[in-house]
């Protein structure tokens, strides 16, 4: 019996076998590339919130297809068949077999997976407040945010990646995009902003702050922190100067926790 619990525990061991993440991100066409993309942010704050290694490989929009078709991730249908943030999970047995590889190709999947696999610090994924969060974001910020950040999110992308955007958003948007931004503005997207950054601040505040639970992190703290930097890396200076006064005290700790856990600690690599 404690020979088999030993060769258990052998096979735990962590110089067993190495693993190896690298996570998929869309560049800025700043130098070095920031990451900007909310989904992306999802993963990214997760790794960075654990202390994980990871490696960053940059795909341009219109690459993201090519490059993970040709890894063998299948379609998802629909408007955006291949997405990012992709996590590439590679374990390399000691013995010097096959690397095993595993692709991670959901934002949600993949946080999920490294607070299984790396537990400390915890994030809670269980409590109500993630849901209560998102729609709460989604309710009272998202408009205004697809109309101030997402619309201008082609002032940052490089060259190709602004042309892809300007190819795909329209048909969404039924529109050209500088057409769908005004007509955001004109439906009150500032005000809109305004009021919202309102009704956000007072969830984050509940439990006295920092975070949404308090003390503790949970997944709609990552959610929330998510969307406030797709508007600093990806959207005008003026809407995040906008959000971070509108967002006052409260806002400033909330993302000063964030940096002092570490979970801003990567944003070029
Ligand atoms: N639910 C997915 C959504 C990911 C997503 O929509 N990613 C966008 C980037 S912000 C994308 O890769 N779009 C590819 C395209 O537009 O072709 C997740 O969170 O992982």
């Amino acid at each position: 019996m404690e020979s088999r619990i030993r060769q258990l525990q052998n096979q735990l061991k962590p110089e067993t076998m190495t693993t190896q993440y690298t996570l998929f991100d869309i560049p800025t066409k700043a130098d070095p590339p920031r990451s900007w993309s909310p989904n992306v942010w999802n993963a990214r704050a997760v790794l960075n919130y654990k202390k994980v290694p990871y490696e960053t490989e940059w795909v341009e929009y219109p690459d993201i297809r090519v490059r993970l078709s040709a890894m063998g991730i299948p379609s998802k249908g629909g408007l955006m068949p291949w997405t990012l943030p992709m996590m590439r999970v590679t374990t390399t047995p000691a013995d010097g077999s096959e690397p095993q590889i595993k692709y991670l190709t959901d934002s949600a999947d993949i946080a999920k997976f490294l607070n299984e696999n790396h537990p400390d610090p915890a994030i809670d994924f269980d409590s109500p407040i993630t849901d209560e969060a998102v729609k709460t974001f989604n309710a009272n910020l998202m408009d205004s945010f697809v109309g101030l950040v997402l619309c201008d999110v082609d002032l940052v992308l490089p060259e190709r990646s602004a042309a892809y955007f300007h190819e795909t958003r329209p048909k969404w948007m039924m529109m050209p995009i500088k057409y769908f931004k005004q007509k955001k503005i004109n439906e009150g997207a500032w005000e809109k902003m305004e009021s919202g950054m309102k009704v956000i601040t007072e969830l984050m505040n509940k439990n006295g702050g920092p975070f949404l639970q308090g003390e503790k992190v949970s997944y709609g703290d990552v959610r929330l922190l998510a969307y406030f930097l797709w508007a600093r890396e990806g959207g005008p200076k003026e809407v995040w100067e906008k959000i971070e006064g509108w967002g006052g005290e409260v806002f400033q700790r909330f993302m000063k926790a964030f940096e002092e856990n570490g979970a801003l600690s990567r944003v070029t690599y």
